[in-house]
C-alpha cells in the first residue's frame, strides 16, 4: 500500500531490487501493475462483503460486448492515485505514458453499444450502487485494422497476457451449461460445457467502491460426453465458444456459434446469481435486478425460466412473475438487418428445453391476444414465434417489466412505429433512457488540460455533480478563458499530430480546423457523404482560382464489419481520395485528409480532444443515439450534424445557433421510406455537381481506375440511394461553408466551443445511470463508512 509519492517510490525500487535489480520499463511496468492490483483487490473484497452483509439489490448488467480500453490509466485515476505514480515515476526514470502504452487494448466490443456498457460500469461504481457486468471473455477480441493500398485488412487480435492482467480466475464459481441432448420429456445426452469466470475489478472513483465484471471463457466439461458425439470435435467446438468476438456492428450473423455464446454467457451468469442469492428465489426481484443489453442476451428470459421451471421446481404462474419482475430490455436500433431472429430449427436443436419453453411463452401471449381479439395482421407483429422464425424483440419485450430506447428520439420511434402494437399492448413498460459516457475517462482522463482550466474556473464540484459544468455559463464571453480554451485545443491538437504522423512528416496544419468523423463505417453513418463533399472542394480548389478557404483537415477512422462490402469500398475511397489531395501542393494547402489506421478507445481519447468540429451526419432516424457526439461535445467541439439520436438533445441544450444541423428529418426520412417517393436519379439530374460525381465514381476516376469500389456507385444509382446521400449533399455543403464562417470569427467559435462544454454536464452516464436505478432498478448506494 502507498499513498504517497514517496511511499510509491521507495516501495516499486524494493520490489525491483527483489526482481534481480532489473530496469527495463517492462518490468517495471509489469511490477507496478502487481503493486496496483494488490491495493484493490483490499477494497474489492471489503465492498463484497459490505454487500453481502447490507444484502442490498444488486444489478447485473448482462452484455455480448463491453468495450472496456486500457485499465492502467484509468484505475490509476479511479483510485486518486495517478498524478503520484506518473511525478514517481518520472523521477525514477520511468514514463507512465510509455507504460500506458504497453497495456494491450481490451476491443471487447465493436463500437457504441460494447462502449455504453463500458461506460455505465464506471458510472455504476462512481454512484457506489451495487452493479456488476457479465459477459465473455473472448480470447480474441475486435481485429486489428491495417491499411494496405488503401483497402482494409483484418489481423487477429488477442488481447490477453496471462501474467500481466487485471483479471482473477474463479475456478470456485465455475458452473456447467447444457448444450444440445434430447427430450423424451427430460433431457438426455446433454454436451455439457464448463464455464469458469475471469472476475475484473470495476474501481469507483475515490470512493471506496470495487465492482465487478464477471467474464466467462468456455472449457471442456469433465462430465462424460454423450456416446455419438466425437471427443476431438467437442474439445474443438468448446473452446470456440468464448474464442473471438464477432465483428459486426449493427448486423446479425445468423451463426449458431453465436447463438451458442449468447445462451453460454446467460446460463452461466443465471446459474451463479441463483446459486448466491441471499434470500429465497421467491424473493428474486427484490434481491436482482438483470438489465439485458439489447436482445443478444434476451435468451436469458427462458433460460431463467427453466432454472426456475425444472432446478427450483416452482410452477409456471410463480416462475413467469418472478422472471417478468426481474429482467429489463434496452432496445438499441431500428435497423431491420440488425433485428435478431433465430430459427427454430436452430434453437430446438441447440437448446430443445428452452426452445419448448419459448414455445409456451409464446402460446400462452398469443391465447391472451386471442381473448382480446386482436386482428390479424397485429397479432403476426407480436407472435414471438412466426412461421419457423423467433423474434427476439418480441421475446424481450413480453419478458421484462421495462423496455427502453437510449435517446428521446429513438423511443418515440419505437413507440409509434417500430413497436407500435407492443406499446399499445404494454404501454407502462416503455420509458426513455437518453444514453451517456463517463466523464472520468472522455473528459479528466482524456483531456487532463482542459479538465485543469475548468477547475480554475469553476471548482471541483463538478467532477462529481457533473451537471455543474453549467456554471461555466458564466464564461461563454470571457476573453481570458477564451484564450485559454484556445490554448488547450491548441496543445491537444499538437499532441494529436504527434501521434498520427510519421516521424518527418509535418503535413498536418496545426492551425488548420480538425474536422473529425469517427465511427464504425455503415451506409447510414454517411461516411460517403463526407467523402464525396471533400472529393467537390477538391474540385472546387483546382477550378476557382478565387475560392482559397480557410485550412481544414478531415480526420477519418473506423473500422468495417469484414463482411460488409460497401463499407469497405468507402474506406478504400477515402484512401484513395487522401492520397490524391494530400500530395497535391495547391490543394494540400488548404483540405488536408488523414485516415487514422484502426480507430478505437485509446485513439479516441486521443482525438475528441482534439477536435473542432463532430461530424454526426448520420440519416434522421438511423441513429438510435450515438455517444461519439457527446464525447465530443464534451471536449468543446461543435456537432455538424442531423436532427438524429441524441443529437436532437445536444441541439436542445445548446441551442440551435451552437450547432451546424442540416438535413431532413425523421418523419421526412420515414415519409420518403415509406412512400417509396425518393428518386435519386432526380437528384442527380437536378444537379451537375452530384451528376459529375456519380459519373466519375461510375467510370472508377475518383478511385484511381480502382476497379474494386463498383459497390459504391451501385448503392447510389442502381440501388437509390438508401440513405439519401445525395438528397442531403447540397445542405450538408453548404452547412460546412457556415462552419467555415463561423471559424473565422476567433470569438463567435469560443464562445460556441465553451457553450458545448458547459452544457454537456446532462450527457454524463452518471445521470443516465442515476436515472435506470430510480426508475427500473431501485438499487440503493452502498456506502464504505471507513
Ligand atoms: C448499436 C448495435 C448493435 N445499436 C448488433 N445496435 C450487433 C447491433 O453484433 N451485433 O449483432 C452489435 C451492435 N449497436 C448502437 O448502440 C447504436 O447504433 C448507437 O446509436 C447507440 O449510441 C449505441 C449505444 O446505445
Amino acid at each position: 500500500m502507498f499513498y504517497s509519492k514517496e511511499e510509491f517510490k521507495e516501495e516499486l525500487t524494493k520490489r525491483l531490487a527483489q526482481d534481480d535489480g532489473k530496469k527495463e520499463p517492462r518490468i517495471a511496468y509489469a511490477v507496478l501493475g502487481a503493486m496496483v492490483k494488490e491495493m484493490v483487490e483490499e477494497e474489492w473484497i471489503r465492498t463484497k462483503e459490505r454487500y453481502e452483509k447490507s444484502e442490498a439489490k444488486q444489478l447485473y448488467y448482462f452484455s455480448i460486448e463491453f468495450l472496456i480500453g486500457r485499465l492502467l490509466g484509468q484505475n490509476l485515476h479511479s483510485m486518486g492515485i495517478f498524478t503520484i505514480v506518473r511525478e514517481g515515476l518520472e523521477e525514477l526514470g520511468y514514463s507512465l505514458e510509455d507504460f500506458e502504452e504497453m497495456e494491450p487494448e481490451p476491443g471487447l466490443g465493436n463500437g457504441g453499444l460494447g462502449r455504453l456498457a463500458a461506460c455505465f460500469l464506471d458510472s455504476l461504481a462512481a454512484l457506489q450502487l451495487p452493479g456488476h457486468g457479465c459477459g465473455i471473455r473472448y480470447k480474441g477480441g475486435l481485429f486489428t485494422q491495417q491499411i494496405e493500398n488503401g483497402f482494409q485488412m483484418e489481423i487477429p487480435t488477442d488481447w490477453i497476457k496471462e501474467t500481466e492482467n487485471w483479471e482473477v480466475r474463479r475456478e470456485d464459481l465455475a458452473v456447467e451449461i447444457p448444450f444440445y441432448g434430447r427430450l423424451h420429456p427430460h433431457l438426455t445426452d446433454i454436451e455439457w460445457v464448463k464455464a469458469v469466470p475471469y472476475d475484473m475489478p470495476i474501481i469507483g472513483a475515490s470512493g471506496g467502491t470495487v465492482n465487478t465484471l464477471r467474464l466467462w471463457q468456455a472449457e471442456v466439461s469433465e462430465r462424460p460426453l454423450p456416446a455419438h458425439k466425437d471427443f476431438e470435435e467437442y474439445t474443438v467446438e468448446t473452446a470456440a465458444i468464448s474464442d473471438r468476438l464477432y465483428p459486426n456492428d449493427s448486423l446479425v450473423s445468423g451463426k449458431i456459434l453465436r447463438l451458442k455464446q449468447q445462451y453460454f454467457m446467460c446460463s452461466a451468469s443465471l446459474q451463479i446469481i441463483l446459486k448466491t442469492l441471499p434470500s429465497s428465489v421467491r424473493q428474486l426481484p427484490d434481491q436482482v435486478a438483470i438489465q439485458i443489453n439489447d436482445t443478444h442476451p434476451a435468451i436469458a428470459i427462458p433460460e431463467l425460466m427453466r432454472l426456475l421451471l425444472d432446478e427450483e421446481g416452482l410452477d409456471w404462474d410463480e416462475a413467469w412473475n418472478l422472471t417478468t419482475r426481474t429482467i429489463s430490455y434496452t432496445n438499441h436500433t431500428i435497423l431491420g438487418e440488425a433485428m435478431e431472429k433465430w430459427d427454430s430449427h436452430l434453437l430446438a436443436t441447440l437448446v430443445p428445453r428452452v426452445y419448448e419453453i419459448i414455445q409456451e411463452i409464446d402460446r400462452r401471449f398469443k391465447a391472451q391476444l386471442q381473448e382480446q381479439h386482436c386482428k390479424e395482421e397485429v397479432f403476426k407483429k407480436m407472435s414471438i414465434i412466426d412461421n419457423g422464425i423467433v423474434k427476439m424483440a418480441v421475446l424481450a419485450v413480453v419478458g421484462s417489466y421495462k423496455v427502453n430506447g437510449v435517446a428521446q428520439l429513438h423511443t418515440d420511434i419505437l413507440k409509434n412505429r417500430e413497436m407500435k402494437e407492443l406499446y399499445k399492448q404494454f404501454p407502462e413498460k416503455f420509458h426513455n433512457k437518453t444514453n451517456g459516457i463517463t466523464h472520468r475517462r472522455w473528459l479528466i482522463k482524456a483531456n487532463p488540460e482542459l479538465t485543469n482550466l475548468i477547475k480554475e474556473s469553476i471548482g471541483e464540484e463538478w467532477i462529481k455533480k457533473p451537471i455543474l459544468l453549467n456554471d461555466l455559463d458564466k464564461f461563454v464571453g470571457n476573453p481570458s478563458f477564451q484564450e485559454a480554451l484556445k490554448t488547450v485545443k491548441q496543445t491537444k491538437k499538437n499532441q494529436l499530430i504527434a501521434h498520427v504522423e510519421k516521424a518527418g512528416d509535418s503535413l498536418i496544419d496545426p492551425h488548420s480546423i480538425f474536422d473529425i468523423h469517427i465511427k464504425r463505417f455503415h451506409g447510414y453513418k454517411r461516411q460517403l457523404m463526407n467523402i464525396l463533399h471533400i472529393q467537390s472542394l477538391y474540385d472546387r480548389i483546382k477550378e476557382d482560382s478565387t475560392y482559397r478557404p480557410y485550412p481544414r483537415t478531415f480526420f477519418f477512422g473506423g473500422k468495417a464489419a469484414p463482411g460488409y462490402e460497401f463499407a469497405k469500398q468507402v474506406i478504400k475511397l477515402i484512401n484513395v481520395v487522401a492520397d490524391k489531395i494530400n500530395k497535391d501542393p495547391l490543394v494540400r494547402k488548404h483540405i488536408h485528409i488523414v485516415f487514422v489506421e484502426n480507430y478505437n478507445v485509446s485513439h479516441g481519447e486521443r482525438m475528441f480532444p482534439a477536435a473542432d468540429v463532430s461530424e454526426q451526419i448520420s440519416t434522421a432516424s438511423k441513429e438510435a443515439s450515438g455517444t461519439g457526439n457527446m464525447k465530443f461535445m464534451m471536449n468543446g467541439a461543435v456537432t455538424l450534424g442531423t436532427l438524429d439520436g441524441a443529437n436532437v438533445e445536444i441541439v436542445e441544450q445548446v441551442g440551435k445557433e451552437n450547432a451546424f444541423i442540416f438535413g431532413l428529418h425523421s418523419q421526412q426520412i420515414m415519409q420518403l421510406e415509406k412512400h417509396k417517393t425518393y428518386r435519386a436519379q432526380e437528384v442527380i439530374a437536378q444537379n451537375q455537381e452530384l451528376e459529375s460525381l456519380t459519373a466519375r465514381l461510375f467510370r472508377g476516376e475518383l478511385s484511381n481506375g480502382s476497379e474494386n469500389i463498383s459497390f459504391i456507385h451501385k448503392q447510389l444509382v442502381d440501388l437509390n440511394d438508401p440513405y439519401f446521400v445525395l438528397k442531403d449533399f447540397n445542405s450538408y455543403a453548404a452547412m460546412h461553408e457556415k462552419v467555415l464562417g463561423a471559424y473565422e470569427d476567433p470569438q463567435l467559435w469560443s464562445r460556441m466551443s465553451i457553450k458545448n462544454i458547459a452544457e454537456s454536464g446532462v450527457f454524463s452516464s452518471d445521470r443516465t445511470i442515476q436515472q435506470y436505478s430510480d426508475e427500473v432498478w431501485h438499487l440503493e448506494k452502498i456506502l464504505s463508512t471507513s
